[in-house]
């Protein structure tokens, strides 16, 4: 350790913070009528009425207004130096995606003090270089970000965080890709574009106490975190567009929840960020103050007292007399493509006040003849909406999930780019419910194995009408049993003894709870087509998780993060499946994908896959002819089971079904 940071540099202390101990507003009829400020207003309050007076004038109003009274001082431009080597490294990610890696030590400013920040860089290496790159600081550094163990280990202060493994406020091999899931690399890679990350405690620690460094009376418009970490993000940028694999004029600042708000901030200050994107920033962010809904000035400063300036507090109660709010932030990425994503349960960043805010911005992207949001209804859970500001609300709570990095691709495909997005085989949001378990099948679901561990039409041989949910290997009866509230594996010798599914389907989504048993190691796994097996197995201390734990597409790719539970607890996987299209001669003309959620967490995000890797797929290891001939059927008809597997463990199944994505389901 031993860095300077930019806490100590700006010698930030602040006014202590409001004592806030009001209740959060989250009643609608509550939230009151206010007035806003116009956000392309200068000095004199009249409206800017072309471009050049907006630059000229109103911007810089604008920029000042936030930064006395939210923000605090912009920090000045600094030279920016790369510290040893950069490194580079060609490295291949889960779904066969080629990638360059490449990690830098960033000296920000001279002299010993400079704070030195570590840039972690992930790009398509597939012959597309120079390409757009998606910026975005990181709450518990790099190694956090992605399960690489090539990235390096912060030497920066961090917060401890017990399930990230994180205890001595450093950073550990056990917190290596605990953030993944919401940092989804092989899946923007694969959409052309690059990934860039840092700490943002390499130059501001996120701690109270670093606003104790010097002065007992701050200026009123000290910065705090948010400064300095708009400034880290336009240093970081000064390096980005040295490189000859950068597009300089399609970088993207990106930033979720409190460093959203850093992002928007940067966005706003330093035009040379191409666009600007705000995932669930917020209070301070995306969401207008003067709406009583959720966060408040109050709460917020109270509890982080060093992210705003000290100005900021005294708003705290009396919203109306702040000369800004939240939409002239946005309005100052004007004419830039701007995408702001909320989701409906994290009603404490008031996504409805994200959304009023665009719209309430929209003058400003007016004025330079673009349309701006261009709707004031606020649109439908997981319908994105906008052509140059986009905004989202998707279902869920408080996080960064892959659908969100997927609809602001979308948007900056057009917006930024100007293509079209890839017609993926998008069958809408995939981010399922996992608790409580048993959780409802949904509408249009077969149900395979029931909520007790019954078997959907009995578990005894039948044809026809009476044909029961699942075959054995030889197309007979199983010999699973019902224990404990689940359909139990009957663990064979030769671990072959898997039960097979008698309606087929091509795309769908699965839903499967299951309870493992100590033997073999809780080895079991959910066979997609009797080909593509979805890992079950005792993982809970694999850190960071392999390709034969829980959560991996094995042989194809290890899960983001540990999501496994311990032998015996309920666990359940959700996967969204789209299977390989093939020609008439069985080539596969396109690559299947599948999504994976483990109790809760994102496990596989679009993996792609082809060809089948495992030597132990059923139509090999213990083959018999019934399921030659299921082989030839999906080759022909692109269907397939649903295979549980025996691998020598007493497994348990409950809750299993399917939810047909297509018009290919086989019902028997
Ligand atoms: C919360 C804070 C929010 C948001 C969030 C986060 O505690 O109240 O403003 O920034 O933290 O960053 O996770």
């Amino acid at each position: 350790m031993g860095r300077a940071t930019v806490g100590c540099l700006v010698s930030l202390v602040m006014a202590s913070g409001v004592a806030w101990s009001g209740e959060p507003n989250f009643d609608e009829a509550r939230v009151g009528t206010y007035t806003l400020p116009d956000p392309i207003a200068g000095p004199d309050g009249a409206a800017a009425k072309s471009v050049e007076a907006w630059r000229a004038v109103a911007r810089p109003h604008q920029l000042a207004v936030l930064e006395e009274n939210v923000f605090g001082r912009r920090l000045t431009s600094a030279p920016v130096a790369v510290v040893g080597a950069v490194e580079r490294a060609d490295v291949m990610l889960p779904g066969d995606v080629r990638a360059r890696r490449l990690q830098a030590r960033l000296r920000l400013g001279t002299g010993d003090a400079a704070p030195i920040t570590e840039v972690l860089l992930f790009l398509p290496h597939d012959g597309r270089e120079p390409v757009p790159v998606l910026l975005g600081l990181n709450f518990l550094g790099n190694q956090a970000e992605y399960p690489d163990p090539g990235i390096w280990l912060p030497p920066s202060w961090l917060p401890n965080d017990e399930a990230a493994g994180i205890d001595q406020h450093l950073a550990t091999e056990a917190s290596r890709g605990w953030l993944a899931h919401r940092w989804p690399v092989p899946a923007m890679l694969k959409r052309g574009y690059g990934m860039a990350t840092a700490y943002c405690g390499d130059v501001f620690p996120d701690r109270p106490p670093e606003r104790d460094a010097a002065a007992a009376q701050p200026s009123a418009d000290a910065p705090g975190a948010m400064a300095a970490w708009a400034w880290q993000l336009s240093r970081i940028l000064d390096w980005l567009v040295t490189l000859p694999e950068v597009r300089k004029d399609a970088v993207a600042v990106v930033g979720f929840s409190r460093l959203g708000k850093a992002a928007l901030w940067a966005g706003a200050g330093d035009e040379r960020f191409a666009a600007v994107v705000s995932m669930e920033s917020g209070c301070g962010g995306a969401a207008l103050s003067r709406r009583d809904y959720g966060e408040s000035i109050a709460a917020i400063t109270s509890r982080f007292p060093h992210w705003f300036c000290p100005r900021f507090a005294s708003f705290a109660g009396r919203e109306a007399d702040l000369p800004c709010d939240q939409h002239c932030l946005l309005a100052l990425v004007a004419p830039r493509p701007l995408y702001v994503a909320s989701a409906v349960e994290d009603r404490w960043s008031d996504p409805r006040g994200e959304f009023l805010a665009c719209v309430a911005a929209e003058p400003a992207w007016r004025l330079h003849g673009l349309e701006g949001i261009a709707t004031s209804d606020a649109p439908p859970t997981d319908t994105p909406v906008g052509r140059t500001v986009g905004y989202h609300v998707r279902a869920g709570r408080h996080e960064l999930l892959a659908y969100d990095w997927q609809r602001c691709a979308d948007f900056l495909d057009r917006a930024l780019l100007g293509r079209m997005p890839p017609t993926a085989d998008d069958h809408g949001a995939f981010h399922p419910l996992q608790a409580p378990l048993p959780v409802q099948p949904p509408a249009g679901a077969v149900v395979l194995v029931e909520a007790d561990g019954g078997v959907a039409g009995g578990a005894g041989e039948g044809s026809g009408a009476d044909r029961p949910a699942f075959v054995s290997m030889g197309g007979g009866a199983i010999d699973w049993k019902v224990r404990d509230g689940g359909l139990e594996v009957e663990a064979s010798g030769r671990r072959s003894n898997h039960v097979v599914s008698t309606v087929t389907f091509r795309d769908a989504d699965i839903h499967a709870e299951f309870a493992t048993s100590p033997e073999a190691s809780g080895n079991s796994g959910l066979y997609l087509h009797g080909l593509y097996e979805l890992q079950i197995f005792d993982s809970v201390a694999s850190r960071p998780p392999q390709m034969q734990d829980e959560g991996a597409l094995y042989r194809f790719a290890p899960p983001l993060v540990n999501a496994a539970l311990p032998t015996g607890a309920w666990q359940v996987y959700d996967v969204r499946f789209i299977a390989p299209r093939r020609d008439a001669a069985g080539a596969i003309t396109r690559p299947g994908h599948l999504t994976a959620w483990l109790n809760g967490k994102l496990v596989q995000d679009a993996i792609e896959f082809a060809e089948p890797r495992s030597p132990y797929t059923p139509y090999k290891h213990g083959v018999t002819d019934f399921m030659r001939g299921v082989e030839k059927r999906i080759l022909e008809t692109g269907a397939g089971p649903l295979v549980l597997q025996d691998h020598g463990s007493r497994v348990r199944f409950r809750n299993v079904w399917i939810r047909p994505l297509d018009g290919a389901a086989v019902s028997p």
